[in-house]
């Protein structure tokens, strides 16, 4: 057999499993790397919401990731929920210190419950050391308006946030259009650029399921790549963000190209929530079971 590739995830434990480092545990496992984590805060939650959590410090952080790195050669790292600024400048203290490479860095930053994840001085700490030393940046609507101090409300305002987080020095930024908190972003998009028309058409497109995509933006650089799939009607969406970037990062960790990599992350997560297991009261998981099909 030969030796998987390692991918290492520093974020928060989802003790229900369908969200942070199990999410990501299992991504990396169904593309077949080998998983290796550090906890960064245990939260307290199902699918119904998150009634709390005990952050991780620099302390816990580093004795935790360095044994590993220190054993393993690690091909690629994700980080989700770093609730605090101590944290986070560990974690870039970790990345730049033993060059780690293929950094993917889901910017987490609230629950789909709407819980906060991070306080400011944790975010704009981790604009300022972790946006330079990743490879992909990956926020949601609601993230990356937060991050760029901009209302999104059209593809031109997603550029813009894209610019302004490359300005922050992420190379890289996928901008995640399909999040349930603007409902109705999926259908705006899609006819043209001109909010006016849109915003007429938007009603009667709200009843016609089957104009409806989720699009994600990503920006190599200057240059756009669209990407699109169906856009699935459910509440199966607790833990999708952690999962997108999970199979990202397992996907550099396989050498994929960037651009492979966000693609085959996303038809992952599609299938992923078209499969769920809808489990729970809430926000169900979704199925990160699904590429193994041997058994
Ligand atoms: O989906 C964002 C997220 C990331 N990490 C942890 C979480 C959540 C959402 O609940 O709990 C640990």
């Amino acid at each position: 057999m030969t030796k998987p590739k390692v991918a290492l995830t520093i974020a928060g434990l989802d003790p229900s499993g369908g969200a942070g480092i199990i999410a990501d545990i299992k991504t990396f496992t169904a593309f077949g790397c080998f998983a290796t984590c550090a906890v960064a805060s245990i939260t307290f939650q199902n699918t119904t919401g998150v009634f709390g959590a005990v952050h991780q410090t620099a302390e816990t952080i580093r004795g935790q990731v360095k044994p590993i790195i220190e054993d393993f050669e690690i091909a690629a790292v994700k980080t989700g929920m770093l609730p605090t600024r101590e944290v986070i400048e560990e974690t870039a203290r970790l990345v730049k210190e033993n060059r780690l490479k293929n950094f993917v860095v889901d910017p987490v930053v609230r629950s789909t419950s709407g819980f906060d994840l991070i306080d400011d001085a944790a975010l704009k700490s981790l604009i300022e050391k972790l946006f330079p030393l990743s490879e992909i940046v990956t926020p949601n609507l609601p993230e990356a308006e937060r991050i760029a101090s901009l209302k999104i409300k059209n593809e031109k305002d997603i550029e813009k946030a894209a610019k302004i987080m490359q300005r922050f020095g992420a190379k890289n930024v996928l901008i995640k259009g399909g999040h349930s908190s603007i409902l109705d972003f999926g259908f705006w998009i899609l006819d043209s650029e001109k909010d006016s028309k849109l915003i007429e058409n938007k009603e009667q497109k709200t009843k016609d399921e089957g104009h409806r995509m989720a699009k994600d933006y990503l920006f190599i650089g200057d240059e756009l790549h669209i990407f699109e799939a169906e856009f699935i009607e459910t509440n199966a969406t607790h833990g999708t963000g952690c999962t997108l970037a999970a199979a990202i990062a397992a996907n550099l960790a396989l050498g994929k190209s960037l651009i492979e990599a966000v693609e085959t992350a996303k038809k992952f997560v599609t299938e992923a929530i078209r499969t769920a297991p809808n489990l729970g009261k809430g926000h169900s998981p979704i199925n990160h079971s699904i590429l193994d099909s041997r058994f």
